[in-house]
């Protein structure tokens, strides 16, 4: 699937703003037809943003359930016989959309985009009404997984995961027009030959046209062409992307008609780089690579998960004055313009699905006690399986062409020292690799299978661990954390494969001080993150250190989260913690 652009074949145009919203605790919407006329009750919402947290009302954060959203755009006279998509960059956790009161598209799956083509629904200049129900509700059968249970009280929306189920439609909506003949897709891999560049493309598109591609280089010099659906281009003397130097060329590719006219064109990034695992090496072109930077979220006050451009860009200037040159899209696919940011900037990015919370053993500490089994055909089962499959696809297919994206990551934390885990996972490995050949995969490994108990890790490239020696293992003794931790090290180094450790981080409640260096302090943090960085430095085969979290994010409520979790090294609003000045002196040799 295409981004929607503007370019000289096509046009688009954003539907983002205020629409009408209204709850439908009792799913009765579709039954009474909402979709044909105005909402019932309605109330106005922004989007994108989450709803949660918009209005002051407890019912509305806490809701799980049916949402509908409703606005309603002109169609520009211009677009007279052109073909018209209605797209959404994501709608949490899934959606249904209507085009004045005609089913368009459905949709599972919070954090991938989805399209519809409504050109037989919809007149150049005339207005159309566009109702999308969304609905947040987790199951065994959703990723990610959830439960719905009955209390003394109604039923409660229960998960595994440690950050807020916010919902809503979270980034851009669009409406675009291209000619009826057009591009449906493209996709790239580049390769090195010595000073020179190479990039393989394949082109998908509607009917028999003709497609050829331009390569420009950054300053707007033509630097290769081809034609044909798919092909190699070369660049002779090739300035390659790297991290810290998102150089990008310009591929435009073109549709061509009998006579000669480009009905359809797409220009798309390319960063000319490699990738490759080799014993305990992480290669970006050839080169041994050190992640240093944090797993992220995208979490705001009062818009939830909903993109914002000045949040994003703020974020990635924190990330420059840090000295972070990576990180992960903990814990589901992020915007595209995030990734388009981290593609111009040069930011290396662990990609993550949306898999989080498949570990019932995790229930006990921060969820709260349960008697579920993780996989079984009552949980987590085959059909939880092929949501999961898709899920990966839809990653795949929608990120393979950013050079930022290094790696991808299948899950996290999920249950991986049992015979039943092997099994759900060894498929997903081989669908991954499938889909892009091109990158190595991995999933990030929890504490509850240390090294020797894994059984999932055979299948990954690179050992992407999460560990909190020092915080919930041996809280406040460093000394001690700093030995346990060593010592699962060195086993998990063995293994002869790269270690990235993907989470590392202490609680700190901003302006808490300690002399003698207590937990929640800002202090014990520094300290934490300092007795972490000594057992890393000591291993070899650690090639990557990301810290848990960027900035303080919201949480479901739980007597270990104080507004949240407060593993930020950044406060929620983004003010430095003392940590934050130390990993700078860490990672920033210059400052
Ligand atoms: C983890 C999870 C992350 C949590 C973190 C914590 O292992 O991957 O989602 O937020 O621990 O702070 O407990």
């Amino acid at each position: 699937m295409l981004r929607p652009q503007d370019n000289a074949t096509r046009e688009r145009k954003r539907l983002d703003g205020l629409w009408t919203f209204a709850l439908d605790p009792d799913g009765a919407g579709r039954a009474g037809r909402w979709f044909a006329g105005r909402l019932p009750r309605a109330r106005e919402m922004a989007v994108p943003a989450s709803f949660n947290d918009i209005p002051t009302d407890p019912v509305v954060r806490e809701y799980f359930g049916d949402v509908w959203y409703q606005t309603t755009v002109r169609v520009p006279q211009g677009w007279a016989g052109r073909r018209i998509v209605l797209h959404f960059e994501s709608a949490t956790h899934r959606a249904t959309v209507w085009a004045r009161d005609v089913e368009v598209v459905s949709h599972e799956g919070g954090y991938t985009p989805f399209a519809a083509d409504i050109t037989d629904h919809v007149t150049a200049g005339e207005p159309v009404r566009i109702t999308v129900v969304v609905n947040n509700t987790l199951s065994f059968q959703s990723i990610p997984p959830g439960i719905v249970e009955d209390t003394p009280a109604g039923k409660r929306q229960r998960y595994w995961h440690d950050f807020f189920n916010y919902a809503g439609i979270h980034r851009p909506v669009w409406l675009y027009a291209t000619a009826s003949q057009h591009l449906t897709d493209i996709s790239i891999v580049t390769g090195l030959d010595g000073g020179a560049g190479t990039i393989q493309y394949q082109i998908e598109s509607s009917g028999e046209a003709v497609t050829r591609v331009l390569l420009h280089d950054a300053a707007g010099r033509q630097v290769a062409a081809g034609a044909g659906a798919s092909g190699t281009l070369r660049i002779d003397d090739v300035h390659r992307w790297a991290p810290g130097d998102g150089y990008l060329y310009d591929l435009e590719v073109q549709l061509v008609d009998d006579g000669g006219t480009v009905v359809d064109s797409y220009h798309h990034s390319v960063g000319v780089r490699t990738v490759e695992v080799t014993g305990s090496r992480f290669l970006i072109n050839g080169e041994p690579f050190y992640f240093t930077g944090f797993g992220k979220h995208e979490d705001l006050a009062v818009i939830g998960k909903g993109h914002n451009d000045a949040f994003m860009v703020h974020d990635f200037e924190l990330l420059e004055w840090i000295g972070a040159n990576s990180f992960r899209t903990s814990h589901y696919p992020y915007s595209e313009d995030v990734l388009d940011y981290a593609d111009r900037h040069g930011i290396v990015v662990i990609d993550e699905t949306a898999a989080v919370g498949l570990n019932m053993g995790l229930g006990g500490g921060i969820f709260g006690a349960q008697g579920y089994v993780t996989f079984s055909p009552e949980t987590i089962n085959d059909a939880s399986r092929e949501v999961h499959a898709q899920a990966i696809r839809e990653l795949v297919t929608r990120d393979r062409n950013h050079p930022s994206v290094v790696l991808w990551s299948i899950a996290n934390e999920p249950e991986s020292d049992s015979e039943a885990a092997e099994a759900y996972f060894r498929p997903l490995f081989e669908l991954t690799r499938r889909l892009d050949p091109s990158r190595p995969v991995g999933f990030v490994n929890v504490m509850l299978a240390p090294y020797g108990e894994c059984r999932v890790s055979q299948f990954a490239d690179v050992l992407m661990l999460n560990r909190y020696y020092g915080w919930y293992v041996d809280p406040g003794d460093l000394p001690l954390a700093e030995q346990k931790w060593e010592a699962e090290l060195r086993g998990w180094a063995t293994e002869n494969k790269p270690i990235i450790i993907t989470e590392y981080g202490a609680d700190t409640y901003p302006g808490l001080h300690s002399v003698a260096g207590q937990p929640w302090s800002e202090e014990y943090q520094v300290e934490y993150l300092d007795m972490n960085h000594r057992v890393f430095d000591r291993i070899d085969a650690v090639v990557g250190e990301q810290v848990w979290n960027f900035a303080d994010f919201a949480t479901i409520s739980g007597v270990m989260r104080v507004g949240g979790n407060r593993k930020g090294v950044f406060t929620r609003d983004r003010q430095p913690k003392a940590a934050a000045h130390a990993l700078r002196r860490r990672w920033r040799k210059d400052a």
